[in-house]
């Protein structure tokens, strides 16, 4: 089965347990759950991983070249910080799709920018943990068209 990464950034792993009024009840082990559950119906496998440092997270997409055929990621704050981030995604060579829980757009000014966005297929934000289940989706149906 073709397998896909679902990557998530730092504080992810507290999703649940703070600021549910922004980032919903889930757990990132539900949201993992959705992305798995999403991603069999279609035919495809899953494997997650969450760090908190950029360092983690560049290693992580590294290592998905050859493994993976895609990447569902939330790189949470350092969407917007992040060139290293950025570089790693164009080097990969892998289709990926930003994900975000809340609507970005919305927020803080230093939120409306991401340094990932032009080397990324594409960004969804603001559906809570639902963003997971659409983005799987998007790739699959990318992946599944190419
Ligand atoms: O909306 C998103 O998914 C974000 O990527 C979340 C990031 C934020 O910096 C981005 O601008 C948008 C923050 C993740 C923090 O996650 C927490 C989860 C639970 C409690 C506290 C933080």
């Amino acid at each position: 089965m073709p397998e896909l990464l679902i990557l998530n950034g730092p504080n992810l792993n507290l999703l649940g347990t703070r600021q549910p009024e922004v980032y919903g009840h889930q757990t990132l082990a539900d949201v993992e759950s959705l992305c798995a559950q999403t991603a069999k119906a279609h035919g495809f496998s899953v494997v997650c991983k969450q760090s908190n440092s950029e360092g983690g997270l560049v290693d992580a997409l590294h290592a998905a070249r050859g493994t993976q055929v895609g990447v569902a990621f939330n790189a949470g704050a350092y969407t917007h910080t992040s060139v290293a981030l950025r570089d790693a995604i164009s080097a990969i060579e892998l289709p990926v799709v930003e994900i975000h829980m809340s609507n970005v757009h919305a927020r803080e000014d230093f939120r409306h920018h991401s340094y990932m966005a032009p080397v990324c297929l594409g960004q969804i934000s603001g559906f809570g943990a639902d963003s997971y289940r659409l983005a799987v989706e998007a790739l699959i149906r990318h992946i599944k068209g190419s």
